[in-house]
Order: structure tokens, then sequence, then C-alpha cells
């Protein structure tokens, strides 16, 4: 394994431990509303300084993009972490979140971990080097059109500028498939297309810190990643991404783009 991603999978298990620590006793939650239905406990918050320390001892240059502590100095290397992805579900006793950290080289993600705390299962990819479910290697699912597909997606929750157009595309999609799952992480959705149990997923108006990890997961287990038009570009500065294996991503997209307003089209150009 890179030493990167192993310091990266060393710090997703502390922040899963803490997290999971944390979930028996959830009725002991302080929870702040960032904005609204935008939710951070003190659990995101311990989460994330466990895994900056666990970096800062290794690599005390990189850079670190955090969800609840933003930029933290420049360097080539950034580490890009959602330390508690799916904090609404948690807040709720909902057993399905995870802990993300994608690492961006020079403007590239080259590494990416997710660990699902509950599960026991850790995600990762490196470039060039396939990606893994705890030690064996992932492949995205087979499905050669949203026929019989089962696809992942999440409904717009605070920014609803885009619901319509959202609404036009899963009414369209959701038609022609086998069904669609909204299971409240965007990493797990991201891991979940990587090794075969979603087929493909799509969602608008992501953070970077959801989706690195997860893209690189999903590229290396063969899928193709893109913002709405189908274009392999975008998709990290919008947050309005698609992905699938190559077929179903196409597919996907035909769905999806004629539902797109001009401000969505703009916002998916880098
Ligand atoms: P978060 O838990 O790290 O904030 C999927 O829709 C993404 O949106 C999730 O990865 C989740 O990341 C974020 N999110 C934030 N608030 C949400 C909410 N109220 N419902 C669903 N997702 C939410
Ligand atoms: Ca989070």
């Amino acid at each position: 394994m890179h030493p990167l991603l192993t310091i990266a999978v060393r710090a997703a298990r502390r922040a899963g431990d803490v997290i999971l620590r944390a979930a028996g006793q959830s009725d002991a939650l302080t929870v702040e509303a960032k904005q609204r239905n935008d939710f951070v406990t003190e659990i995101d918050r311990q989460a994330e300084q466990e895994i900056i320390q666990i970096i800062r001892r290794a690599y005390p240059d990189h850079a670190i993009l955090g969800e609840e502590g933003g930029q933290i100095g420049e360097h080539e290397v950034t580490w890009i972490i959602d330390p508690l992805d799916g904090t609404t579900n948690f807040i709720h006793g909902l057993p399905h979140y995870a802990v993300s950290i994608g690492i961006r080289i020079r403007g590239r993600l080259e590494h990416g971990v997710i660990h699902d705390p509950t599960r026991g299962e850790i995600y990762t990819a490196t470039r060039g080097s396939g990606a893994f479910l705890n030690d064996r290697r992932i492949r995205v699912a087979t499905a050669r059109g949203l026929e019989g597909a089962l696809i992942g997606t999440g409904l717009p929750f605070r920014d609803f500028s885009h619901a319509p157009a959202y609404y036009g595309m899963l009414q369209a999609v959701a038609g022609k498939t086998a069904g669609i799952r909204r299971a409240g992480s965007a990493a797990l959705d991201l891991a979940y297309v990587a090794a075969g149990r979603l087929d493909g997923y799509w969602e608008l108006g992501l953070k970077p810190w959801d989706i690195a990890a997860g893209v690189i997961l999903v590229q290396e287990a063969g899928g193709i990643v893109g913002n709405l038009s189908g274009e392999p570009e975008g998709f990290m500065e919008s947050g309005n991404l698609v992905c699938g294996n190559p077929r179903l991503f196409a597919a996907l997209v035909r769905e999806i783009e004629p539902h797109l307003t001009p401000m969505l089209r703009i916002q998916s150009r880098p």
C-alpha cells in the first residue's frame, strides 16, 4: 500500500472508532445546525481532529481541506476530509455513514479511503492500482443500461434552487430502472458504485469532501465519473455528478441531461 494511503487508512480507522463509541450514546449528542438542515455534532469535530493529528504527525507540511475546519495550509498535497459523511443519519441512530479521506496531488485525485465503521468496511484506491474493499479487489457492476439497474441519488435538502430540475431527472430515471435509493451518505453511494452494489449514482450540490475519495474509488473500479452533461470535468467544482460503468453512465446522462437548466449547464463547466 502506498505510504500516503497507509496513513489515510490509519486516520479513517481512528475516526471510525470515535464515531462508533459515540453511536451507542446518541441521546447525549449536542447537535448544532451550521445552516438549515446542515448539522454538525461534537463527534464530527472530534473525528476530524483525530484525522488531522495523524496526518500532521506523518506529514506536517501537507495542506488539509476538512468539512469542519476548512482549508489549512498550502501544499501540492491536499488531504480532503469528511470526518462523518451522513451526519443526519448518525444523529438519528440510523447506521449508515462513513469517514471519507481523499488525497489530491497537484490538482489530481490520487488516493482515497472510505471507512464504514458500522459494517467494518474499508474501501481504498490509488490511481493506477485498482479499488479494494477490505483488501479484495472491487469492480463496478456490469449493467448495460437502465433496465433492471439500481441507482443511488440524493434529494435536495438545503439548497432547493435546482429542485424542479432535479425532480424532473428523478422522474425520468425512476421510470426506467429497477429502483432508486436515497441512503444519505454520498461517500457510501460512491463506494457502493465502485463495489457494484449500486449500478450508478447522481446527485447535485455535493461538496469536495463528500466525493473526493469516492471519485477515485469509482474510477479505479472501472467506472466513469462526469458532470451532468456527461463530460469528465467540472464535477469537483460544481458538486453535480453522475457515475457508473461506461454504458450505464451514458444511459443515465441521456435521462438527466434534458432536464438541465441554463444555470446547471454553466455550473457544470470547470
Ligand atoms: P454530510 O453528512 O457530511 O453533511 C448527500 O445528500 C450528502 O449531503 C451527504 O453526503 C451528507 O453529507 C450531506 N447532507 C448534509 N445534510 C444532509 C441532510 N439533511 N440530508 C441528507 N444529506 C445531507
Ligand atoms: Ca460530514
